[in-house]
């Protein structure tokens, strides 16, 4: 076989073996084998030299077209395997945009803010104002102002949590220490009645604590609404009226109130509110121990002394106070039978409400 016939059919052969390369790599061994340093052709084309003159400048130009064919056909096939290597990897990583998307969980307030800010409309609805004051306070605002001479029970150290001033060498000896945190959100109004002069009509909700061990029916924390009305001529039937409304707001229309006397050391007289149990309509049952009702605030006619501290003239001015824990009013509401479940995050529950 002659040398064109041979250049021809590695030609044919390189040609072939190119248009079924089915990958790059593949398609690179081909070029290698024709084209390469030791390939095929390259061999052919080191052996012309060795030819006689006549039959070089042949052999030399078919060589040459015969490199060039299989260049081309290497180049065009690499586009070839390279644009449909990139139409299936564009295939693989395609995004259906008609998949429907991710849910998002959508947070909720926690059902303690739920029933605080349900009472605050409900006062502010009444034309009441929202007032706040600081957490850790001054036992003349949290005791002595409040009718609470210093020897009350309710100073001891069983309930109230000292602040020791760790600043220096002032450091109190505990139970010493005039500073404590507030035990109610009375010392709030305390300074509404030192700052402004009657009629004054306020709702203090905030954060209490006390000295108690957790249990399924007391926290050391807890979220407390107290109110306090001043104005002329204000008396316990203004105190029942707006308290019965508030239950009726709070629980539904068809709950009836009843009114216990208790004491207080603030108010005087004072009582205790029971509302009709819901589950039984009054009638008796489990939920309310048998007795149709739950009680659920304590309030009264503000004691004189305390208009005595803060400089009201109790011969002009009369006002009733009143007081709730949110916790308990959510505990009879949704018949929680643990306060302490409202503290934990636990998702489970809360996503309930
Ligand atoms: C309860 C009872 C009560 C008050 C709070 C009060 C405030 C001032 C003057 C007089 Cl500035 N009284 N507050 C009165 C009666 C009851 O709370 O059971 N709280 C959880």
């Amino acid at each position: 076989m002659g040398i064109t016939e041979e250049l021809h059919e590695q030609q044919a052969r390189g040609l072939a073996e190119i248009g079924s390369a089915s990958d790059l790599s593949a398609l690179d061994a081909v070029r290698v084998a024709y084209l390469g340093k030791k390939g095929s052709l390259t061999t052919v084309l080191r052996g012309l030299g060795a030819l006689p003159a006549e039959e070089r400048p042949v052999a030399g130009k078919v060589s040459n077209e015969v490199r060039v064919a299989l260049e081309s056909a290497v180049e065009a096939k690499r586009e070839e395997l390279s644009a449909a290597a990139l139409r299936t990897r564009i295939g693989e990583q395609a995004v259906d945009v008609t998949l429907p998307g991710r849910g998002r969980p959508v947070g909720s307030r926690h059902l303690i803010e739920q029933i605080r800010s349900e009472i605050v409309e409900i006062f502010l609805g009444l034309g009441y104002r929202i007032a706040e004051g600081p957490e850790v306070e001054l036992d003349y605002y949290n005791f002595t102002a409040l009718n609470q001479p210093p020897d009350h029970p309710a100073r001891s150290l069983q309930d109230t949590f000292y602040v020791r001033d760790l600043s220096g060498d002032t450091a109190a000896v505990e139970g010493e220490s005039d500073v404590l945190l507030r035990t109610h959100t009375s010392p709030v109004q305390v300074h509404v009645m030192e700052e402004q002069k009657p009629p004054i009509y306020v709702l203090a909700p905030g954060k209490v604590y006390r000295r108690d061990a957790a249990d399924p029916s007391h926290l050391p924390q807890f979220t407390q609404i107290e109110g306090l009305v001043v104005d002329e001529g204000i008396t316990f039937a203004d105190l029942k009226g707006t308290l019965d409304h508030v239950c009726k707001a709070i629980f539904g229309p068809d709950r009836r109130t009843r009114f216990r006397p208790h004491f207080f050391p603030f108010t005087e007289p004072s009582a205790e509110v029971d509302v009709s149990c819901g589950i039984c309509g009054g009638e008796g049952c489990r939920f309310c121990k048998g007795t149709g009702w739950l009680e659920i605030l304590g309030c009264g006619m503000v004691d004189p002394n305390v208009f005595g501290y803060v400089g009201i003239d109790p011969e002009r001015y009369s006002g009733f106070a009143f007081g709730m824990g949110v916790e308990r009013i959510a505990a009879l509401k949704y018949d929680l039978p643990d306060l302490r479940i409202l503290l934990e995050g636990d998702m489970r529950f809360l996503r309930q409400f």
